[in-house]
Parts: C-alpha cells; structure tokens; sequence
C-alpha cells in the first residue's frame, strides 16, 4: 500500500459508529422484554469467559441520552444500532410490546433532534427464547416469525430509520450458534447449520419484503455479513482449493442467495455427506433475492488455509456448551486453518488492512451498482486508565492512550481510502465500538471501545482513539 501523508474521502462520506442491543443496552428485566438466547446462554456456567451476562451491560436502556452526547462529541453523522426483538415481540403470542417500542422511539428522536441518522440493524443475535424452545433457526417458522417482527417495527418506527439492516453475520449466527455452540443456543450440530444458513438466508428476504411493504420502494435496506477474507498459504492446487472450500460455506452461501438467487453447485456437493438441502424449497430463491440499497461489511482480520489430510470430525459437545477444536463451519475436513501471524489483537486475531481493500473491491467489482458500507471495524486492546489529560476539560480529567488501537484505525482507513480511490464503491465507516461493551462468549474481558466504560461506576471514559476519529471525522479527512 501507497504511504501518502494525506487521505480525502468522498463527500457526503458516512462516519459513524456501531453497538448491538445485547452488548450494550442492559434493562435486561425491564420494559416488559423477556430473555433472549443469550440471557440463557450466559446462565449456563462455564459459557462466559468472566460469567457475566447483560443484565446491565453499558446500562445504554438507561443511558443512551448521554452516549448520544458522546456521538454528537465526536461529530459522527450516523448511528448503527440494534433492536432487542424480545423488547419488542416478547412473548410467544406475537404481540407487540409498546414499552419497546417507545424506547427505541425515544432513541430515534434523540438521533434525529442530535442530526445522526439511525442505522438499525434488525436482528444482532438476541432471539427471543421462546422461539428457540420452538426449535430456534433450525426451524422455517421463524422466518416468518421474524417477518411479522420486522413488519411491526417498520409500521411502528417508520420515517426515523434511516437505514434497515435485517441480519448482523448470519455467519456466525449458523456457525457459531449451532455448528461449534460457542454462542447460543450453544448447538453443534452440521446440519442444523446449514439449516440455519437457510432459514436466515429465508428470513432476510421476508424482512426486506416487509419493510418496503410498509414504508414503500424508497425504504433503504441493507444486510451485514460478516465476509471471511481467505487466503490460501501457497499457490498450490490443493491449497486453492482448501481456500475455495472455506470461501464457499463462509461466503457464497448468503452472498450467493441474497445477491444473485442461486446457491452455487459447490456447496451443494461439498455438503452432501450432510445434508440434501431439501428445506430449500421451491420458490423460496425469488424470496431471498431482493435488490439491496447497501451492502454492510464487517472486517477485522484475515483467515490463512491450507489443505491437511482428512480430519476426523470432532464429536459436538454437550448442547449449551462450546465445543473446542471443532471448526464452527461443515465441510472442512481437509481444510486447516494457519496459526495468526504478527502482531495480534487482544482477540488473537491478525492485523492485514490489505484484506480489507480487496474484499471491498473484490465486492465492488463483482456487484457493480451495490454501494458497500464498512458496518464494523476496529480492535481490542487491554487499555489502562491515565489521569494526565487537564487540558481536555470534556473528558473528565481521565483518559486512556490506545496508540494501539489508534494505529489499527489508521491502516484500516488507508486501506478503505486506497480502496476508494481504485474505484470501491464505498458510502460509509462505521467504528466498532462506540463503547466497550460486552464481547459475548469473553464477556467484559475484551474491549474494542473508542471510548471506556468503567463497569463498577458507567462512567464513559475518552480514548485517544476516540479523540483521533473525532479529529478524522471532523476533517471527512486524515
Ligand atoms: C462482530 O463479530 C460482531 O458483529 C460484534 O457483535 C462483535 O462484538 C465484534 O465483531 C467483535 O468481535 O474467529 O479467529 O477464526 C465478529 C466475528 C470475527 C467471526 C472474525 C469470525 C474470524 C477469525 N468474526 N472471525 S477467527
């Protein structure tokens, strides 16, 4: 990559920032929402790396007036947040639960009195737990069930949305849910993954329906996947073909549906010992295919593959518990994964910005006309607290410095900015996270925050990353 000194992004560029109902909103009893899957899934000992839960989490249920201060601070134009659908369909009668949505009304109206435009993603994993003990993804009701949800918000919210987002990763909703268990429900089990891609593949046609049934054609609505960016470690045939394999059950089975109405041939094949696909029915491609107005892409690292001798399958461990060791995706028994290299995040995980620059134009190249939008980005780091900020009066005497972090944003911008200028069609930025917050299965243990939380007191603590993307955000510049 070119190391210029000065990088100009688009006007009518969107910076932002991202959180997710369950990683941040607590309220967890309150406002007539019943559990999710991960209210359950954090009771079961042993789920959660610190055993904690989102009973309080950021307490944004509470607090959101005084994070979207913190928005207005650092001068961002957009919002990405998501509803808590057991806030707002509790329980399994399907009604709708005024006190959930006049809370998100209030948000909505602070965002728009504040001048941030609203970017609401549909579903961030929180699926009310009467649903799962209805069978959860693995069963094709839900997706109508998550139809009528959609519909009733989009009839409740309206206008104030800016941009709706039905799925969050459904990569790791199929994968992580239920083809290791290292998220909830916490199932292992292949062909109820691959059920799973399915049946959220289903779910995001019907939800795009509804939204533009309710609010008309002009409604912008959009997904976010979770793109794992593959390398193969060498250029050898089987190699690229170890690569090929992840690429298809990571990548191909939502971008193949969703964008082009078809699941490629491959998959159909390499899953075959599996399952026969047979809940794909008829008429459901013409469902799932819809036209989108912006594609979200979430990106932190990249994957390293090479191709081993088969691998026995690991057995699935107990339902509600992780399984170690067993690959989250089916069908990849001859595929191994590299060790990271380099320095690696507090999640372990690699730094390479060039991922981000291909995959973006990769995308852009491969659905022309579909703008793109980076819906998270960002790095945890243990961060300290220091004391030595007077200077800074809005930031209450107390600061973190996360050169770290502030670094990984700067190569990721570069490489956003590099993108854009060879021609990636790429309309907006949004950090991960606004705040610390609860980092599912590691609990409060990581922390990707451009701005703290201290979890005994709530108070918001200023990083220097937060300071330094008010600075970029300000400048559309850096
Ligand atoms: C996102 O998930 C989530 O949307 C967000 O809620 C979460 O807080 C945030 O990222 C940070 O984790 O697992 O080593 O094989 C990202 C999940 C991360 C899953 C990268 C796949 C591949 C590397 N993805 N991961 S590895």
């Amino acid at each position: 990559m070119e190391n210029r000194e000065h990088y100009t992004f688009p006007d009518n560029f969107t910076w932002g920032t991202a959180t997710a109902s369950f990683q941040v909103e607590g309220g967890a009893h309150e406002g007539g929402r019943t559990d999710s899957i991960w209210d359950t899934y954090c009771a079961v000992p042993g789920n959660i790396l610190d055993s904690s839960n989102g009973d309080v989490a950021c307490d944004e249920y509470h607090r959101y007036g005084q994070d979207i201060d913190l928005m207005k601070e650092l001068g961002v134009g957009a919002y990405r947040f998501s509803v808590a659908w057991p806030r707002i369909v509790p329980q399994a009668d399907g009604k709708i639960n005024q006190q959930g949505v006049d809370y998100y009304k209030k948000v909505l109206d602070d965002l728009r009195d504040a001048g941030i435009k609203p970017v609401v993603t549909l579903y961030h994993w929180d699926l009310p737990q009467y649903l799962q003990n209805a069978g959860g993804w693995a069963n094709r009701d839900i997706a109508m069930r998550y139809g009528d949800y959609v519909s009733s918000l989009a009839h409740a919210l309206g206008d104030r949305v800016e941009v709706w987002t039905t799925l969050n990763e459904p990569w790791c909703t199929a994968y992580l849910g239920y083809g290791n268990g290292c998220h909830a429900p916490g199932i292992s089990d292949y062909a109820q993954a691959l059920e799973t891609v399915h049946h959220l593949n289903l779910a995001h046609g019907l939800g795009v329906q509804a939204v533009r049934a309710e609010l008309g054609e002009s409604a912008q609505v959009s997904v976010t996947l979770n793109l794992q960016v593959t390398r193969a470690a060498s250029s050898a045939a089987e190699d690229l073909a170890a690569k090929e394999r992840a690429d298809l059950i990571a990548n191909e089975v939502f971008l193949g549906p969703m964008l082009e109405g078809r699941y490629d041939e491959r998959i159909i094949k390499a899953t075959s010992g599996i399952t026969d696909w047979s809940f794909n029915r008829s008429g459901d491609m013409e469902i799932i295919q819809q036209p989108l107005n912006v594609l979200g892409v979430n990106y932190y690292s990249t994957v390293y593959v090479r191709a081993c001798d088969p691998q026995p399958e690991i057995a699935p461990g107990p339902s509600g518990r992780p399984t170690p060791g067993r690959n989250p995706m089916p069908a990849q028994e001859r595929v191994e994964s590299l060790a990271p290299t380099g320095e690696l995040t507090d999640m372990g995980w690699n730094q390479e910005p060039e991922g981000l620059r291909d995959l973006l134009l990769e995308l852009s190249e491969r659905f022309p006309g579909l703008p793109l939008m980076v819906t998270e980005n960002g790095s945890a780091w243990q961060d300290n607290v220091s004391t030595d900020s007077s200077s800074l009066n809005f930031t209450n005497g107390k600061i973190v410095h996360d050169p770290k972090r502030v670094a990984y944003m700067d190569v990721h911008l570069k490489a956003l900015a590099d993108a854009i200028e060879s021609g990636a069609n790429v309309v907006g930025y949004f950090a991960w996270s606004l705040l610390d917050n609860f980092e599912w299965s590691l609990g409060y243990s990581k922390r990707f925050g451009i701005i703290r939380v201290d979890y005994e007191t709530q108070e918001r603590i200023w990083k220097d990353s937060g300071l330094h993307f008010r600075e970029i955000v300000r400048a559309n510049a850096f």
